[in-house]
This record gives structure tokens, sequence and C-alpha cells, in this order.
């Protein structure tokens, strides 16, 4: 074999086709999802909640929670219920985003939002459902994880959601919309607490169900931290660079609602750079993790790559 050959074939070893494990990974979901929550008496508010649920969406918080699973050791199996809790924690923070008593938008994942199919009622009852259903769907189908760990699970969903997490996140962001000087600080606080808190779930209790050690815990919760303030900062500036279609839902709303984001603080090229930055910040976290971390690497990557 001459040289370029095994450059060659040294190259393609070391690829990663994320686009193949991202399809794989969201087909799993998506079926893991549709048997989670069958349609029963009063239909009406199961076909709701379903009706966001399976909307499409990219599934990242669950793909996160399989691979960290995954990567410390467990299996699939383990990680699937929170990994569809996951999901339905996140739809429905979207669902109740939605509202008009929030951001009050038409569409999402390139739908009628939930509210204009079903009303205001039963939007806010429909998010209401899938939040109770998140916790109590991982206490009754995760099979072959010691209590211990599912308990863990339970506590970390709950401070994701509530007032340490996604409600205090958007309580800040609500109180600082309409004003024209946002600090930075402020805005690291609403997204830390709106994007990355949940993204930062996701990977932790993935691990966490597979028995993940402390040092490699801490490791997982930075690179978790870093890829989720860069995905909301890759957010901030789709919204001015990308099209409805793309984004399925309204583009250049923040502009209009002259909210604070981060271009608006640092302009378009200094927030991609710094989302790069925070890219290549959390994938040094996962150094010690070897081949084992490609899926979080390539992950990582196609956060500041992304289109939508
Ligand atoms: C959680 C009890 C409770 C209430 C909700 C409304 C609210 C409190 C919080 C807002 C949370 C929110 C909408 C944050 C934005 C997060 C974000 C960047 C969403 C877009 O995520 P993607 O791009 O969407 O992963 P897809 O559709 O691909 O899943």
């Amino acid at each position: 074999m001459v040289l370029s050959d095994k450059r060659q074939m040294s190259q393609k070893e070391r690829h990663f086709d994320l686009a193949a494990y991202l399809q794989e990974r969201q087909t799993l979901v998506e079926a893991a999802l549709d048997r989670s929550l069958p349609v029963i008496y009063p239909e009406k508010i199961y076909e709701a909640m379903r009706y966001s649920l399976l909307a499409g969406g990219k599934r990242l918080r669950p793909i996160l929670c399989l691979a960290t699973c995954e990567l410390i050791g467990g299996t699939i199996e383990m990680a699937m219920p929170t990994a569809c809790a996951l999901e339905m924690i996140h739809t429905m923070s979207l669902i109740h985003d939605d509202l008009p008593a929030m951001d009050n938008d038409d569409y999402r994942r390139g739908k009628l939002t939930n509210h204009k199919v079903y009303g205001e009622d039963i939007a806010i009852l429909a998010g209401d459902g899938l939040l109770a259903y998140a916790f109590e769907h991982v206490a009754i189908e995760t099979k072959d994880v010691p209590y211990d760990r599912l308990l863990r699970i339970v506590a970390i969903l709950g401070r994701a959601v509530g007032a340490a997490g996604l409600v205090g996140g958007q309580v800040v962001d609500l109180e600082s919309e309409g004003k024209t000087e946002v600090c930075l600080e402020t805005l690291n606080f609403i997204h830390n607490h709106k994007t990355a808190a949940l993204l930062e779930a996701s990977v932790t209790s993935g691990s966490i169900l597979a028995g993940v050690s402390d040092a490699d815990l801490q490791r997982l919760t930075h690179y978790a931290q870093h890829i989720g303030l860069a995905f909301q900062i890759v957010d901030d500036v789709l919204d001015i660079t990308a099209t409805q279609e793309e984004l399925g839902k309204t583009a250049g709303k923040d502009l209009r609602a002259q909210k604070a984001t981060y271009p608006s603080v640092w302009g378009l090229e200094e927030s991609k750079q710094q989302a790069q930055v925070l890219v290549q910040k959390a994938k040094a976290e996962l150094a010690g993790f070897g081949d084992r971390a490609k899926p979080l690497i390539a992950i990582a990557d196609f956060i500041t790559a992304r289109t939508h």
C-alpha cells in the first residue's frame, strides 16, 4: 500500500458520518416517542400533546442523552425513557413559549403552533400534560437502572425545568423585553437557564444512567455548558441570517421585538467567533474519552455549522 492510500484509509477511519448517525438516532427517538403516548380518552388532550411532540425537530436533547449513556458504557434501552422525557419537557416549553402571553408565535417546526390549532386553553393543558407525563414515563419505563440513579435523574429533570432552569431563564427574558440596555451578564443568565440547562440535563442524565464517575461527570457537564451557550448564540445568529422555511418558525423576530441578543451585543461576526470558541472548549473537555467521544465531538461541531 502506498503512503497516500494509507493516509486516505486513516482519514476514512477517522471520519465520523454525523448525518447518518443523527438520521439513525432520530428514527429511533421518533418511534419511541410515538409509542410513548397513545391516544385515549379524553382524546383531545392526547391529540394536542402528540401534535407538538411528533412535529419533528432535531431531537438534539434525546440524542445527547443516548450518546452520553453509550459513552459511559450504558445502552440505548436504558436511556430511551429519559431521552423521551427530555423531548417531552423541551416540547412543552416550546408550546408555552409560543403562547400569546409569552412570545406569541404562529409557527413552530414548520407547523401552526399548538394554540393556533387547539386554542390557548388546550395548549396550556397540553404543555402541563407533557411535563407531568415526562416524569411518569421515566419512573415507569426505565429498566435495568439502579433506583438511586433514577432518583438522581428525577432531581436533574426537575431542576432543569423549574425556577433554577427554564422557568427562571424565561422570567428574566420576559423582564428584559423592551429594555434597550441588557448587559452580557443578564443575557448569559437568560440563556444558561432557558437553553443550556436542558442541554446540560440531557448530557448529564445519560451519563448518570450508565454510572458515570464524578470526574467524567464534571467533564461532561462543562462540555454541555459550552455547547449550550454556543447553541443559543447560533440560534440568535440564525434568527437574523436564516429564512422562515429554514427555521420552521418566524425569522427576524428578535430584531422586530428589539430583543437583546448576542448579535445585538457583539455583532454577527464576533457572535459567530464566540460560538466557535465555546465549541472548541467543549471538545477539549472530551480529550480523555478517546474515539468513543466521536459522536459528541461531531455534535459540538454541528452546533455552529447548522442552518436551522
Ligand atoms: C418549563 C414549566 C416550564 C415552562 C416553560 C416558556 C418557558 C417556560 C421557557 C422557554 C424555554 C425556551 C423556549 C427556550 C428556547 C430553547 C431553544 C433554543 C429552542 C430551540 O431548540 P431546537 O433548535 O428546536 O433544538 P427543535 O425544534 O429542533 O427541537
